[in-house]
């Protein structure tokens, strides 16, 4: 594709969209392509160095005592209309119907130039916020007005199709890893380093730790475990249902074997010690996280809901469960850590699965092809 001048705009905490479009970014860079960052504050994977052919532009929102809320939105149009301007974008790709396909489609206006827009569904807008009847019609808007638009998932676009009743079209585009980060690493001396004895059972679960992550569902599956096998959980993240969690493992007398390591950066390290992922969202548009455990070889036991069903394949790289049955859950995990010749055979599939479909080799060249049509046409 001939090089371009693109625009990005994500939420740039620590979240699976935020973290697909930083990496989007950085494999764009590393093609040629000139990348603005019109974001909030610096995104978190971009923050360790200096990439080349990547630009940081801050929405700095000012709080002024005349406005009782700031006016983010409005400051990040502002500031993606004066980027479109100066450098000269030929396109902005967007992450989020609300606020961000909303922002651009305001900033292209005020820019004075016929700039595309694409804008890519994640789920969190879609799912949370097209059940808010008074949001419904502003995703819709921006939806429609967007030049081309994506989702993580087919899933992902029977619900919006379906949520915000628009027949736009809409591409599925999955999400994707870095296999040159993720992939089986050698973890030498790891487990001895949080004190995890060879022979136990490592399961892990990675999340934001919001009420739809299902953490107790999490616990109590892992509780089941525990009776049979000698195994450690470890749980990785932040977010409001951890204090739920504590209470849990305390009443529960789980200190031991429950490890609440909080947020961290060696993901593909951690994965790669681990025998095991538990994601039992409720719901889940994708599920980047068991991707990235899938690259590291590990297989996942993820909930039969939104996406999950398009990433795992039952029964031969992990296995689906209805949504709240922990019961199954613990079947599947003591059926599979039992068997050490089903693991490993899992283990394979899994990251057959994900280097045959999710590495960023062929979904960034999926974007670039959706970019040349949306810029040239057919
Ligand atoms: O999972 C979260 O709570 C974070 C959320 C987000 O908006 O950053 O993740 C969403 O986007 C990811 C990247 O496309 C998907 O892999 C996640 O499945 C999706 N989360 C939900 O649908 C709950």
């Amino acid at each position: 594709m001939k090089k371009k001048k693109i625009g990005i705009s994500c939420y740039p905490t620590v979240g699976g969209s935020g973290v697909v479009a930083t990496e989007l970014g950085k494999q764009l860079a590393s093609r040629g392509h000139e990348v603005h960052f019109i974001t909030s504050e610096i995104p978190f994977r971009l923050d360790d160095r200096i990439y080349p052919n990547i630009f940081f532009h801050e929405v700095e929102v000012n709080q002024y005592a005349v406005f009782k809320h700031a006016p983010h939105d409005l400051t990040a149009a502002s500031k993606m209309a004066e980027v479109i301007r100066t450098h000269e974008l030929d396109f902005l790709h967007v992450h989020y119907a609300v606020p961000h396909a909303v922002c651009a489609i305001l900033a292209k206006q005020m820019s004075g130039r016929d700039i595309k827009i694409m804008t890519t569904l994640h789920g969190t807008d879609i799912t949370v916020l097209g059940f808010d009847p008074s949001l419904r019609q502003l995703i819709k808007f921006g939806i429609e007005q967007s030049d081309c638009v994506t989702a993580v998932s087919n899933d992902l676009v029977e619900q919006t199709k379906r949520l915000v009743n628009t027949s736009k079209s809409i591409e599925t585009v999955y999400n994707f890893i870095d296999e040159d980060v993720y992939y089986p690493k050698p973890v030498e001396g790891l487990r001895a380093h949080y004190g995890i004895d060879e022979k136990e059972d490592v399961l892990i679960h990675i999340s934001n730790f919001r009420p739809v992550k299902r953490i107790l569902d999490v616990l109590k599956s892992f509780l089941l475990i525990r009776k049979e096998r000698k195994a450690k959980l470890l749980l990785i993240g932040n977010g409001p249902e951890l204090p739920v969690a504590r209470q849990f493992v305390a009443e529960n007398g789980l200190q031991d074997d429950v490890l609440l390591l909080g947020n961290q950066k060696h993901i593909a390290e951690l994965l790669s010690m681990s025998d095991l992922m538990l994601l039992l969202s409720e719901k889940e548009s994708f599920g980047l996280v068991a991707l990235e455990a899938m690259a590291c070889g590990v297989p996942v036991i993820g909930t039969k809901i939104g996406g999950i069903p398009e990433v795992i394949e039952d029964e031969v790289s992990g296995f689906l469960v209805p949504l709240g049955d922990v019961e199954a859950v613990a079947r599947h995990a003591l059926r599979l850590l039992n068997d050490p010749v089903l693991k490993q055979s899992f283990r394979k599939a899994a990251h057959k699965r994900v280097q045959k479909h999710f590495y960023s080799q062929s979904v960034v060249s999926q974007y670039e092809r959706l970019y040349e049509k949306m810029l040239y046409g057919e």
